[in-house]
């Protein structure tokens, strides 16, 4: 199936709004993250994962982790636009006690969520585990007439997160033992907390990766096309290598008064949001998601559904 680049689009300029309201609504939050991967999360979401909305801990699914879990907003807006039970009224509690939606994302408070993260590096550690895990299952229960687990373990990680030493510790052992299920997206975006990444790290990260025993893809992160193609040639790779894709993108895209610069990772550009909605093409109406947006994701849950009716096939044969 082709990636249909046009409503995709709309979708990822769709789910900056939300971040952008909810963040604005909040006073609280992190725009940079979300703005800046609205189309990766628009190709994984919308393309890519393979999930079951219904069914959030299908074992099977596709592991998605968020490892620079302050930008927490990028996974609620693609899990409500996905179809999990994730209601707007719960994206328009963003931060709140007792929400779905709490600041940073919390295992067992909103489905689809696979991992607490916020302390840097930990999302690239856990989703080292889950690979592992996920490995090992597939050992010892696929047999060759009944293929039960060929998921893959997505992690989506920050210049924050590579930083960390828990991450390097991970990913060496991720080569070590040859978890070629494990694929990183590195948010390059050469932005940090309060400063430029060059400030603190001069490091060629994707040659460090390489050194661990990774394959090492660089492409444009905003280019739909490029990082669907980068993510199946890493999917279907199976080489005894897990994967790493350096996708470069610009923090906190669509609010020109802060976009690329450190002022984008947090707060700050919520006072630019009514321009930046309006240069979007989005509405006056907050928290908006056009119909045919929602029709597009209903008709891919539709797929990932039936999909997920084969394998239950198989797994019932078992
Ligand atoms: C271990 C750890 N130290 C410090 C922080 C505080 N902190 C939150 S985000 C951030 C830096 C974020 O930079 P980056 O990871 O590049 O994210 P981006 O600016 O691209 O959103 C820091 C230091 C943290 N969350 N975890």
């Amino acid at each position: 199936m082709s990636l249909n680049i046009e409503i995709l689009s709309k979708a990822a300029n769709q789910a900056r709004g939300l971040c952008m309201d909810a963040v604005q609504a909040s006073q609280s939050g992190h725009l940079g993250l979300p703005l800046g991967c609205a189309e990766i999360g628009a190709v994984l979401f919308g393309h890519a994962l393979k999930y079951n909305p219904d069914q959030p801990r299908w074992i099977n699914r596709d592991i998605f982790v968020l490892s620079g879990g302050h930008g927490s907003m990028f996974l609620y807006a693609w899990l409500h636009m996905s179809g999990y039970d994730l209601p707007m009224s719960e994206i328009k509690r963003f931060r709140q006690l007792h929400s779905k939606t709490p600041g940073h994302p919390e295992f067992g408070d909103t489905p689809g969520l696979e991992c607490t993260t916020g302390p840097l590096g930990q999302g690239v550690g856990n989703s080292v585990g889950i690979s592992v895990a996920t490995k090992m299952a597939a050992a010892r229960f696929n047999t060759d007439e009944h293929k039960i687990f060929d998921q893959h373990v997505v992690c989506l990680c920050s210049d924050g997160d590579m930083q960390e030493g828990v991450a390097s510790e991970a990913c060496a052992l991720a080569a070590h033992w040859g978890l070629d299920n494990l694929i990183f997206i590195y948010d390059s975006n050469a932005v940090t907390l309060d400063a430029a990444a060059k400030e603190t790290q001069s490091e060629d990260t994707g040659k460090r990766m390489q050194a661990y025993g990774f394959d090492v893809q660089e492409i444009e992160g905003q280019d739909m096309q490029q990082f669907l193609d980068a993510f199946n040639v890493a999917k279907r790779r199976d080489n005894g290598k897990p994967q790493f894709i350096i996708a470069h993108t610009l923090i906190g895209k669509g609010i020109p008064e802060v976009e690329g610069t450190y002022k984008a990772h947090g707060e700050a550009g919520a006072k630019f949001v009514d321009a930046a909605r309006k240069a979007l093409g989005l509405p006056d109406e907050h928290y908006f998601v056009s119909k045919d947006v929602y029709d597009y994701f209903a008709q891919h849950k539709k797929k990932l559904l039936a999909d997920y009716n084969r394998w239950e096939e198989t797994y019932g044969r078992c």
